[in-house]
């Protein structure tokens, strides 16, 4: 029987899981908002307690994950939640610990590591074709809160995570890079930064720039400049990746283009094209060629992965799964720490030092 769903959250992800859910012909039998207005339950319970609801999408403001993607799991339920998994790597310990004892299908929404050229980049990467990586750089920009008046619960600190930036959007920059060069971040350099201190009178704590300085497994390094407050950057997130025997590059803002640098013969740009790409990124592009497949397309590519799952009864191994699960959350959690501590105690952190403090 095809799996059914429902939505928890009615802002813009609310929105956006409903839509992707839509084109795959997934049946979402219900809604909780944060009002009666909003839902279509009488209740977050009443909606757990619904025999119908096989996966659980989460879709609410950070600080409620936690509490949320527990209860999912107790119910019995599937459960995708979106990103960051949890406020502190505690929490998102305890989801991992739940999700693994549970053995539901468990889903970090890092959707973007969905575009297909970025998975086509991974396929170069992974494929040797490119040589070792020797280094990663790029970052995550965009400009809506630039203004003083500019205010969102992200910008909360109790709402959003200590993190703002960072877990808002760096979180994506890194979950992309690392899925690339198929990397585990173990040590990070962080500096924070809050150029607008105050927004409607109220003093801001959370950053609203991040540069991060990475050591990744295998020797490669990186380098990100994360900003919610880069005027004329809507959704700027860009990388590239040099290694010994050329390099790729890719923007969102050109999504459907793929760089690929060499030394001795005149680079490429890579328009996607499936029949150009090497599987399995070539399955993640469903239009033809010269129809561009964005930000909602890698939507629609992650609950096909997690469906297909569902639909096979069981949560594949953590490292073999085809999307993020909640071992990814929990581990960009505890790189939030890291970076965290390393802005605070201005040196390197180990990520295994949070880790190991459980
Ligand atoms: P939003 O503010 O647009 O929507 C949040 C929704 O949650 C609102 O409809 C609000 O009424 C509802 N809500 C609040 N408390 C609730 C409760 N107790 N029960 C049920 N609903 C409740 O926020 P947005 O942008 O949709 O972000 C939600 C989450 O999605 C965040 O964790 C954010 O980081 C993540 N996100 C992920 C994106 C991605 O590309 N994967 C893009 C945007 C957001
Ligand atoms: C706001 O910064 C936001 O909606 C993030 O919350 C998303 O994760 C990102 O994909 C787009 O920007």
């Amino acid at each position: 029987m095809t799996p059914r769903a429902a939505i928890v959250g009615t802002g813009f992800m609310g929105a956006t899981h409903r839509e992707a859910l839509a084109r795959l012909g997934v049946e979402v039998v219900g809604i909780v908002g944060s009002s009666p207005a909003t839902s279509t339950y009488a209740s977050f319970a009443a909606m757990l307690a619904d025999p119908r609801v096989d996966v659980v999408h989460l879709t609410t403001p950070n600080d409620l994950h936690h509490a949320q993607a527990l209860a999912v799991l107790a119910a019995g339920k599937h459960c995708i939640c979106e990103k960051p998994l949890a406020m502190t790597a505690r929490e998102s310990r305890a989801l991992l610990d739940a999700a693994r004892a549970s053995g539901r299908v468990h889903c970090t929404n890092f959707n973007q590591r969905f575009y297909p050229l970025v998975g086509h980049a991974r396929a170069l990467v992974g494929d040797g074709q490119l040589g070792r990586p020797f280094h990663a750089h790029g970052g995550y920009l965009q400009d809506w809160l630039l203004y003083p008046t500019d205010g969102n619960w992200r910008v909360d600190a109790a709402r959003g995570g200590a993190l703002r930036a960072f877990g808002d959007i760096g979180s994506h920059w890194i979950d992309m890079v690392t899925h690339v060069t198929s990397t585990r971040v173990e040590a990070v350099l962080a500096e924070l930064s809050t150029f607008v201190p105050e927004r409607g009178g109220v003093a801001v704590t959370t950053e609203d720039v991040a540069h991060v300085l990475l050591r990744l497994s295998g020797g490669a390094r990186a380098s990100m400049t994360v900003s919610q407050v880069s005027a004329g950057r809507k959704n700027l997130l860009t990388f590239e990746v040099d290694c010994a025997d050329g390099a790729v590059s890719w923007s969102s803002e050109r999504c459907d283009e793929l760089w690929i640098g060499h030394r001795d013969r005149p680079n490429e740009t890579l328009v996607k094209d499936r029949t150009l790409m090497a599987s399995p990124a070539a399955a993640l592009s469903d239009y033809p060629p010269g129809h561009v497949e964005g930000f909602p397309d890698t939507f629609k590519q992650l609950y096909r992965a997690v469906y297909a799952a569902v639909e096979a009864g069981a949560m594949p191994a953590e490292d073999e799964a085809a999307f993020p699960t909640f071992a990814d959350g929990h581990r960009l959690n505890v790189i939030g720490e890291a970076v965290l501590r390393s802005a605070r105690e201005e040196r390197w952190v180990q990520v295994e030092e949070i880790e190991t403090e459980g």
